[in-house]
């Protein structure tokens, strides 16, 4: 483990990118569930979704220059929308306009910049319909109570859905070469029983696969086995303060951080950090010990918002200014 973590905790620095069909929406990745949109309202954003902007080359430029070292891009995200094409679900880029694998081309773009390339992936599928629906889920009822799950759940099967995550996660680990992170997101278990941890992800078959298909391959820490042995190889403060950061000392983690606070675009956000937030988070964060993964929502049309083009290039300002790019 020590060894395979090299050279993550000596890159320091990466960028997340939070992309699909949500962008469209341009109000927050869970607009699914923060509006209970169902499939059929939701699919208006599958319709229009077409990337005519997309230049992965520009992006990884953007982040080389910036000083990041590595990049980890939603291949689906909760809504359950794959950039990728997969054998298991019609639910993808290459049925959209885009009409091709777009996670193909983001690897190749980052890996011909010389940055480490990795996978996000959503355990969460507000889509599939095997997907239980649980207290977090756009449909989940008004009323609590375990009758209205059960009916709702009635004719789904989370071990098919387990089953399906299987499928992808082998296409993503064998179909695109060395892959150097999986960030697989995340745990809710509840004590009602309306949550999902480690049995309903099937998390510990799920690793040992993993680990099987990609040997050297850094997992974050969200799919709660936190007490299995090589469960997980980092942690991830999400969104905390600098000032809470000196807590993770001495442990192996990377703080994830927006530049706006949404994940995904969010056009009208006006909560954007100013480039010196930014600078103090990266100082901070590898003054304690950690990385910081700095996250980019590009717009459905595939570009990064002006906003945070300025924040990458007064990054590499400053990187540059430093010597350190
Ligand atoms: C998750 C996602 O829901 C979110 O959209 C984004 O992708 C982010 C990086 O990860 O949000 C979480 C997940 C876990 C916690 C908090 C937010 N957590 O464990 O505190």
């Amino acid at each position: 483990k020590q060894k395979r973590m090299e050279w993550w905790t000596d890159d320091r620095f990466g960028m997340f990118i939070h992309w699909g069909l949500y962008s469209g929406a341009a109000r927050h990745e869970w607009v699914k569930h923060n509006e209970k949109i169902d499939n059929a309202g939701y699919q208006k954003y599958f319709d229009q979704f077409n990337p005519d902007l997309f230049d992965p080359q520009k992006w990884a430029k953007q982040a080389k220059a910036a000083g990041m070292k590595y990049a980890v891009l939603t291949t689906k995200h909760h809504e359950g929308f794959c950039l990728f094409d997969s054998k298991f679900t019609d639910y993808k880029a290459p049925n959209t306009q885009a009409k091709r694998d777009l996670v193909r081309e983001y690897v190749d773009a980052f890996r011909a910049q010389g940055l480490k390339v990795g996978f996000y992936y959503s355990l969460l599928d507000w889509h599939h319909p095997d997907y239980t629906i649980d207290e977090i889920h756009p449909q989940s009822p008004k009323d609590k109570s375990d009758a209205s799950y059960a009916a709702l759940n009635k004719n789904r099967d989370m071990a098919k859905y387990r089953q399906y995550m299987r499928n992808q996660i082998t296409e993503l680990l064998t179909k695109y070469g060395k892959i150097d992170i999986l960030w697989l997101d995340f745990s809710f278990p509840r004590k009602d029983g309306h949550g999902k941890g480690k049995d309903e992800w099937g998390s510990v078959e799920l690793l040992k696969l993993i680990r099987k298909l990609q040997p050297g391959i850094i997992v974050d820490n969200r799919l709660n086995l936190e007490e299995y042995k090589d469960g997980a190889d980092f942690e991830t403060p999400e969104q905390v303060s600098t000032a809470e950061l000196a807590k993770y000392r001495g442990k192996t983690w990377e703080t994830c951080q927006t530049f706006s606070g949404s994940w995904g675009y969010y056009r009208d956000e006006n909560t954007w950090k100013t480039h010196r937030q930014l600078l103090d988070l990266l100082i901070t964060s590898t003054s304690n010990g950690g990385n910081l993964i700095l996250n980019v929502g590009p717009t459905a049309r595939g570009e990064f918002d002006y906003r945070a083009t300025n924040a990458l290039d007064s990054l590499s300002h400053w990187m540059h200014a430093n010597n350190q790019s």
